[in-house]
């Protein structure tokens, strides 16, 4: 049981990085041919092939900054958080960020750290960000909670996301994403029900959701936003494998809005638990990527929170080591996993 968590972690920060590598040439683009991406994975799948690695995006600069505060630390700074996000800003800016975050940098490095969360909280004239950003970077928290503190989950998911993204929309994104790695990481292998796997995330959603004095939700917004995502993803699971990328873009989103994303990441770990028309995989930790990345949109993104919480679910062992090979510092994100997996320590019983 131990080294096949130790392989979930692996698989968990390894399939992050990967989503985010494959899907990154891909952003942007309205929706991208099965065949193509079918000729794509399988050219990458040639154990002869020599190429240049993929690079990281913003995605995957965050996640590395988000694992080594908490492998450091060996628990939630938002002061060490924040001053790693900065930092690694400062050094390679030209990661493709988000176009408003770096607002954020630039506040949190002129007031020297004073305040973590101020400079997210006026951001969009003090409604907060409702990006991706928290979302895409959150699944250390994960597998840190895992390893050491269950109970914080959602508070760590959430002030990790409100470093910079403060919007409820922003925020509970990543508080969603952070419990489907989780609940992905729990399940045994081959006994994952996903009816179950989603009603779960429905039900903590809802006490997520449930406005708390300090939310800002206007009079007509509907509050519980991801649990009605959420629903609609168990209406679209009824109807396999004949509901199009169309249908999954109108109604779930493949946008950089967090909730215009994080369910659409979900589903796709869902869809491709089954075989999937014109893609040409056996392996469903690939099918899941193959699956994002053909939604079109923002493809880095959601292949990569569909990679970490396949990755949590399959292990390492799942992922072809053809394709890991092609993502840029794999050995970090495995040491990561390692790191955070190694904080279980004696004095918790997990
Ligand atoms: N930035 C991108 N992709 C665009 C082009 C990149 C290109 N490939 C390149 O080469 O540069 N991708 C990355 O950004 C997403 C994460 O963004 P994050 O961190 O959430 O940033 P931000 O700036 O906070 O939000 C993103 C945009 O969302 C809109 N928005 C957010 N909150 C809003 C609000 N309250 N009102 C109105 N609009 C809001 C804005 O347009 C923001 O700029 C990931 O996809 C990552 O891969
Ligand atoms: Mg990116
Ligand atoms: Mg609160
Ligand atoms: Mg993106």
């Amino acid at each position: 049981a131990f080294e096949v968590m130790a392989g979930r972690f692996r698989g968990c920060m390894v399939g992050a990085l990967m989503g985010d590598c494959l899907g990154a040439p891909f952003e942007g683009e309205p929706r991208n041919s099965r065949s193509v991406l079918n000729s794509y994975f399988k050219r990458l799948c040639d154990p002869d092939l020599k190429v240049p690695y993929k690079q990281y995006t913003d995605d995957t600069a965050m996640t590395r900054c988000v694992a080594q505060s908490l492998i450091s630390q060996k628990s939630y700074n938002a002061t060490d958080m924040a001053k790693r996000f900065v930092k690694e800003y400062y050094a390679e800016p030209k990661r493709g960020y988000g176009a408003n975050v770096t607002d954020v940098f630039a506040a949190l490095r002129a007031s020297k750290f004073k305040d973590v969360y101020g400079p997210a909280a006026i951001q969009f004239n003090g409604r907060g960000s409702y990006g991706n950003g928290g979302a895409m970077r959150v699944a250390p928290v994960a597998l840190f909670c895992c390893a050491t503190r269950r109970q914080e989950l959602i508070d760590i998911a959430r002030d990790m996301a409100l470093i910079t993204h403060g919007n409820r929309l922003g925020y509970n994104g990543a508080v969603l994403q952070c419990l489907a790695v989780y609940e992905a990481l729990q399940t045994p292998i081959n006994t994952l029900d996903t009816v179950k796997f989603v009603e779960n995330l429905i039900t903590k959603m809802r006490e997520v959701e449930t406005p708390q004095e300090d939310d800002i939700v206007d009079e007509g917004e509907e509050p519980y936003v991801y649990v009605m995502r959420l629903e609609k993803i168990l209406e679209l699971m009824e109807h396999g494998d004949s509901v199009s990328c169309e249908r999954v873009e109108e109604e779930l989103g493949v946008y950089i809005s967090a909730h215009m994303s994080v369910p659409t990441a979900i589903y796709s770990f869902i869809r491709a638990t089954n075989p999937i028309a014109d893609i040409e995989t056996e392996n469903e930790f690939q099918r899941t990527l193959q699956f994002a990345v053909s939604l079109g949109g923002d493809t880095d993104t959601i292949a990569s929170m569909a990679g970490s919480i396949a990755g949590a679910y399959y292990g390492i062992a799942k992922i072809p080591e053809n394709l890991q090979r092609h993502c840029e510092a794999l050995s970090d994100a495995v040491q990561q996993a390692d790191d955070l997996f190694s904080l279980r320590d004696t004095n918790t019983s997990t």
